[in-house]
């Protein structure tokens, strides 16, 4: 009886175990491999039952697995929306079938902020910032026009839009400062190397590459060393993450400046379902902690990276 008493009163049945179904973005960085490897060891640590999907970066994909976690009647939905928009319908289907939803790593532009928990993430402006606030520092003294070239994250994602705006409003300080072509490297190495040639070859003098993350960055690094020039110093770079390969980067002066973007959001996020399925009111914003690293900062770092 004092068992079923246990019972009834939590949310729970003492012997069930919690399930969480999350709809992941995909495996398209570093990044995205480390956010996903803290997540499953996070359930596993919280005991959870984790159903989990990848969506290849596609937005419909995501919407079929939290569609296919509502029909199981999962206790939670939490995921990393691929771009801002388009979210309201499927989130609106989750409430009504009384699922609570969290967000990680990446915002939604709902209006309708009871359609989400809370959002656990960076702040990518703020990410984008640090990025503009560094190159400006080095070029105070700058007389000439110095050329910029920016290879953006996925098109319409929330860390694109943002790191993006958050650049743009803090090198505006300097007119000397100038983003000669943009165009967006969807976070992987491959179109990275693919977008930093065809910049390459369409303008004869870049003094700088902005990679909204270091996958991008490594990318366009074959390129630069492939056209004959050295990157770090040619071309500086600054980038997004601090991914292993792009500290590693960091350290050998390929890369100038790294601003960190912490993936791993596994332990906070199960701490949020815990306090959700408890009937804690939680902040509708958790911001992750992170720093940045000049190229000697990211040697002395190395060795105690765990990603
Ligand atoms: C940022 C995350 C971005 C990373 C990329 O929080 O959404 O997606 O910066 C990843 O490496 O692909």
């Amino acid at each position: 009886a004092a068992e079923s008493a246990a019972a009834s009163e939590s949310s729970q049945p003492a012997d069930k175990k919690v399930v969480l179904g999350f709809a992941q973005v995909g495996a398209e960085s570093g990044w995205r491999s480390a956010n996903t490897k803290s997540i499953q060891e996070s359930a596993a640590t919280a005991g959870f039952d984790l159903k989990f999907s990848d969506a290849q970066q596609k937005q419909e994909n995501q919407i079929k697995a939290i569609r296919s976690y509502i029909q199981q009647k999962v206790d939670v939905i939490a995921f990393s929306p691929v771009v801002e928009s388009g979210w309201d319908t499927v989130l609106k289907e989750a409430k009504e079938a009384g699922i609570p939803v969290i967000l990680t790593d990446r915002a939604v532009d709902s209006e309708d902020t009871s359609l989400y928990k809370t959002f656990i993430g960076s702040d990518f402006v703020e990410e984008g910032r640090k990025a503009g606030q560094w190159l400006v520092d080095q070029y105070k003294d700058a007389s000439g026009e110095v050329n910029i070239v920016e290879l953006q994250g996925t098109t319409g994602s929330a860390p694109a839009n943002d790191r993006k705006s958050g650049f743009l409003d803090v090198i505006t300080s300097n007119p000397n400062l100038k983003i000669i072509a943009s165009q967006t490297g969807d976070f992987t190495r491959a179109k990275g190397k693919e977008v930093m040639q065809a910049f390459l070859q369409a303008n004869k003098k870049i003094d700088v590459l902005y990679a909204h993350n270091d996958d991008m960055a490594l990318g366009a690094i074959q390129a630069i060393e492939a056209a004959g020039l050295k990157p770090g110093v040619d071309i500086k770079i600054i980038s997004v993450d601090g991914v292993h390969d792009g500290i590693q980067a960091a350290s050998e002066g390929k890369i100038n400046f790294i601003v960190e973007c912490n993936p791993l959001l596994g332990p906070q996020l199960m701490t949020a379902v815990n306090d959700v399925l408890a009937g804690k009111d939680i902040p509708l914003r958790i911001v992750t902690e992170e720093g940045t690293f000049t190229s000697e900062q990211a040697l002395a770092a190395l060795p105690n990276r765990q990603y």
